[in-house]
């Protein structure tokens, strides 16, 4: 316990201490209670055998069978990559290299967007750790891992009760070559509220620290405004600034004004000034049609001097086609998945794109065969997580009417189902399209699209419509989530709201028109630690502290979890979600070179007071576990 407190303590990782750290940091001398770790976990997996795991209806587990890994030499160091040409030259170093490249460089969003795309954020950290050693040797050439951010943060304490600073660190150890990528969210960092500066300056400089090397920094508003104090602090801490422009609207279609080129010119040249050092095209939804890629990006490519990095959903089908008119247009790097987690909501297919671009002067920079080989293992994989598939299984050009971020379509989809309103998803997408019409024709990206998707489902549940919401709308307790919109919270809509509704929204309390970090409290991180150290009863790391500062009752929940259950993140995915069968044996790596070799040898039956007597064998030695069944 000692020198696993000594390598989780802050200053350790953080690199800053010297010959004294030991004796002047008492804290490493604090043993959590005797934790038995053996027991915890079998009481986490005798409770999901006997009660399930929230979302996945109860069944016997299905037989997976092992997923395809591909054999790479660990001997060999990973070859090196853009990480390396990142850490010699600098963020303007690395930029000015992209400049100098030929060929298209790729992102491969696997590890991130794709899997928020398509299983609600759900893949865990075993699966992507138990990859990444292929990864590093079999994907050097690529210009980035997507891994981290956006919602992947948040679902990791919230459902699957790991802590997503481990994964980070994990996946860097394995994967020391490659640039990694996170996704941010400007001021609302990777939460659905603006949050105050230092917050975000704490959060960026942490992020670095632990591993993310390119930031991409976007406003749920395009407010420009809200995403300096981030770029900002990923400059200070000499990263790569990847400034993003949300794609909203049609410029093909001249009735709608509101969102044409010039607007995204001049949000572009308002970027570049703002010390931006990539500019991304974040098209969330894929509403961007590939003649439209063509002149955006043949137009940006003159109205600013960097390198322009092209991030879509396949939703509709024309991923490809759009990527590749950008590719003619002169688009620097573009973001695909690898084959089995491409497509629909995610993004295109890198190997289908490089195959597509055959014959053309500019080829993708990615080696086809190994993107084909990895893609078996999360082909495997993906099984795991079929519960949280959406059930989109061919291209919906609906998309284009109804705007919905690709990321947001399976997640939205689970909120309609947990407030019963499953049977009538059509509604609610037909709502969606609404919402945004009321709104003022908003960007729709997290998180203020989740505003949207809260008041679709509010309007479909409570039987409103457009009219009826101005009309009773006085006595409406409107969600949470669009008062704070309305209020200025999350910043201010390009052309402002429509003032008849957030009239009845806000019921007579004036907006704010400032940038809402300006009227908040820093919070004193100092004494947020004390305090937490104090709560859990365990040395608190500055990950830990921030992770309270931006979801309170989120963290509070994963460290319950964690007291009662350990570190469930080892566990193996389909024992995770769906316990054990009978007399299956399955081994659990605790740490490294650490493992449980478990056994489940018998369920007794359900006694008066409603629990059941599990009976294990762990490592040899029976174990009884009561659990309580829930059924
Ligand atoms: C997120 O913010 O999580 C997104 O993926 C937005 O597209
Ligand atoms: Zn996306």
């Amino acid at each position: 316990p000692f020198l696993e407190n000594v390598v989780k303590h802050e200053k350790f990782l953080s690199g800053e201490y010297d010959t004294s750290f030991i004796d002047h940091t008492p804290e490493l001398f604090l043993f959590p209670k005797r934790k038995d770790r053996g027991t915890k976990m079998l009481a986490y997996i005798g409770n999901v055998t006997v009660n399930g795991f929230p979302g996945i209806d109860k069944s016997e587990k299905p037989d997976f069978g092992k997923p395809r890994i591909p054999k790479v030499n660990l001997l060999e160091e990973p070859p090196a990559g853009t990480k390396q040409i990142l850490d010699e030259r600098g963020a303007d170093g690395l930029k000015e290299w992209v400049k100098e490249q030929d060929d298209v460089l790729v992102t491969d969003t696997t590890f991130r967007d794709a899997h928020q795309s398509l299983l609600a954020t759900r893949v865990r950290t075993v699966d992507l750790k138990n990859i990444a050693d292929a990864s590093a040797r079999m994907q050097n050439d690529l210009f980035s891992f997507e891994m981290w951010g956006g919602a992947t943060f948040d679902v990791a304490y919230r459902f699957l009760k790991e802590d997503p600073w481990m994964r980070l660190l994990t996946l860097r150890e394995k994967i020391p070559n490659v640039m990694f990528q996170m996704l941010l969210r400007a001021s609302n960092a990777v939460g659905y509220k603006n949050y105050p500066d230092n917050v975000i300056q704490e959060f960026v400089k942490r992020s670095a620290y632990a591993g993310i090397d390119v930031f991409r920094i976007f406003d749920s508003l395009n407010w420009v405004e809200g995403m300096e104090t981030a770029i900002t602090a990923v400059r200070d801490s000499g990263k790569v600034a990847e400034a993003a422009i949300c794609y909203t609207g049609d410029i093909l279609d001249p009735t709608r004004t509101k969102y044409d080129t010039d607007y995204y010119k001049s949000l572009a040249k308002e970027l570049e000034n703002q010390g931006a050092h990539i500019l991304a095209i974040k098209d969330m939804a894929g509403l961007l049609k590939p003649e439209a890629a063509y002149r955006l990006i043949s137009e940006l490519k003159d109205t600013v001097d960097l390198p322009i990095h092209l991030h879509t959903h396949d939703t509709s089908g024309n991923g490809i086609f759009q990527y590749a008119r950008a590719i003619e247009a002169g688009v620097d790097i573009v973001d695909t998945a690898l084959g089995s987690m491409s497509g629909l909501t995610s993004q295109p297919s890198a190997s289908s794109l490089a195959y597509a671009m055959k014959g053309n002067t500019r080829q993708l920079k990615l080696d086809v065969d190994h993107s084909e080989t990895l893609s078996h293992y999360w082909e495997d994989v993906r099984k795991y997580y079929a519960p949280f598939e959406s059930g989109m299984n061919s291209p919906h050009s609906e998309i284009y009417k109804h705007e919905m971020p690709g990321g947001q379509y399976s997640n939205l989809q689970q909120q309609a189902k947990a407030v019963g309103l499953g049977a009538r998803w059509e509604e609610v997408k037909e709502m969606y399209a609404r919402v945004n019409q009321m709104f003022g024709d908003i960007v729709k990206v997290t998180p203020s699209s989740k505003v949207v998707g809260d008041m679709a489902l509010f309007m479909v549940q409570n039987d409103l419509d457009e009219q009826s919401v101005i009309e009773k709308g006085y006595s409406i307790d409107f969600p949470d989530s669009v008062i704070e919109l309305f209020s200025g919270y999350l910043g201010q809509p390009h052309g402002g709201f429509p003032e008849d509704l957030q009239k009845v929204i806000l019921k007579g309390k004036e907006p704010i028109t400032v940038r809402p970090g300006e009227l908040m409290e820093p919070v004193d991180f100092d004494k947020l630690k004390e305090e937490l150290f104090h709560e859990l009863g365990r040395p608190v790391t500055s990950f830990d502290a921030l992770a309270h500062a931006l979801y309170p009752k989120v963290f509070k929940e994963f460290t319950d979890t964690a007291a009662q259950f350990g570190d469930v993140s080892v566990v193996d995915t389909p024992t995770f979600f769906y316990g054990m069968k009978l007399n299956e044996e399955i081994e659990v790596e605790i740490e490294t070179g650490k493992t449980l070799i478990l056994k489940l040898v018998s369920i007794g039956e359900a006694r008066a007071d409603g629990t059941r007597v599990l009976y294990f064998d762990l490592n040899g030695q029976q174990r009884e576990i009561v659990i309580k069944d829930e059924s």
